[in-house]
C-alpha cells in the first residue's frame, strides 16, 4: 500500500491527501513532525527534506505536484490532468501559480501568527502524530522556533510583503473564478486542487478534519480575511473534497 510521509497541518501535504482521497486510492499515513523529519527522508534518500512524499512499491515520489502527476499516470480512474494539452498546460500553470503564489505567503502569516503561542502550535503540529510528539516539541522549542523563522524568513517585515502578495494572489483568482465553477474547463483539475488545498489549513473547514479547541484571535481573523478573499472555497471543498 502507498505511504504518505506528511505534516498533517501542511498545505501542501493536504494537496497530496486529497489527491489520494479524491482518486479513491488506499493509503496509509505516516505523520511525523517538523525536527525530526530530516532523519525519516535522510533513511528514505529522498532528495530533500521537504514532505509530501510518497513510497508505492519500489517508487520513491517526493512533491506535491510531483505525486498528483505520477498518481494520475499509474492509476488514471478519476483524472485530475486533463487529457487536452491545451488545458492540461492551464491546469499545470494555475497550479504552480498557487504553489508559488499562495503557498509560501499563507504559511509565512499563518506561522507568524502561531509561532507566538507556544502551547497552540504545539499542539497544532503534534495532531495525530506519535504519543511523545508534543514532548519532543516542548523540548525542541527554542531551536525549533528559531529554525522555523530562519527557515520561512518570519519578521514583521516580510509577514507584511506576504500579505499583500497572498490577498493579490486571492484577489486574482477570485476575479478569474468570478461566474466560472472551476478554474480549468468544466470539471474539477488539480488545479481547484491545489487552490483550494494550499488555504485549507488556515480556514480549517469540517472536512480536513482538524479542529483545534483553541484558535488564537489572530489566526482567525487570518482565516476570516481568506475566507472573504476566496469564496468559490467553500462550495469546491465541501463538493469535492
Ligand atoms: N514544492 C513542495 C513544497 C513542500 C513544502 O514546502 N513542504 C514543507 C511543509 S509545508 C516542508 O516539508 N518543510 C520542511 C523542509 O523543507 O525541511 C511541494 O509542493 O511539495
Amino acid at each position: 500500500m502507498i505511504k504518505l510521509y506528511q505534516f498533517p497541518l501542511s498545505h501542501y501535504c493536504e494537496k497530496a491527501r486529497w489527491a489520494l482521497d479524491y482518486k479513491e486510492i488506499e493509503y496509509e499515513k505516516v505523520n511525523i513532525i517538523p525536527g525530526t523529519h530530516f532523519k525519516v527522508l535522510k533513511k528514505l534518500k529522498a532528495t530533500n527534506s521537504s514532505v509530501p512524499l510518497i513510497v508505492d512499491g519500489q517508487e520513491i515520489i517526493q512533491g506535491s505536484s510531483e505525486i498528483i502527476t505520477y498518481l494520475d499516470n499509474k492509476y488514471p480512474d478519476k483524472p485530475l490532468t486533463p487529457e487536452d494539452e491545451c488545458l492540461k498546460q492551464e491546469a499545470l500553470d494555475w497550479e504552480s501559480f498557487a504553489d508559488e503564489e499562495i503557498g509560501p505567503h499563507i504559511r509565512r502569516c499563518f506561522y507568524y501568527i502561531l509561532l507566538k503561542y507556544k502551547s497552540t502550535i504545539i499542539s497544532y503540529l503534534s495532531y495525530d502524530c506519535d504519543w511523545y510528539s508534543k514532548l519532543l516539541l516542548n523540548l525542541m522549542f527554542p531551536v525549533f522556533k528559531k529554525k522555523m523563522t530562519e527557515g520561512m524568513d518570519i519578521s514583521s517585515s516580510t509577514n507584511e510583503e506576504s500579505k499583500i502578495k497572498l490577498h493579490d494572489a486571492l484577489n486574482q483568482l477570485s476575479g478569474y473564478l468570478n461566474d466560472r465553477k472551476f478554474l480549468v474547463g468544466d470539471s474539477f483539475t488539480r488545479a481547484d486542487l491545489a487552490a483550494a488545498s494550499l488555504i485549507a489549513p488556515a480556514l480549517r473547514p469540517e472536512k480536513f478534519g482538524f479542529h483545534p479547541k483553541k484558535t488564537p484571535v489572530e489566526l482567525q481573523e487570518l482565516a476570516d480575511d481568506v475566507k472573504h478573499r476566496a469564496p468559490w472555497f467553500t462550495d469546491l471543498y465541501g463538493d469535492f473534497r
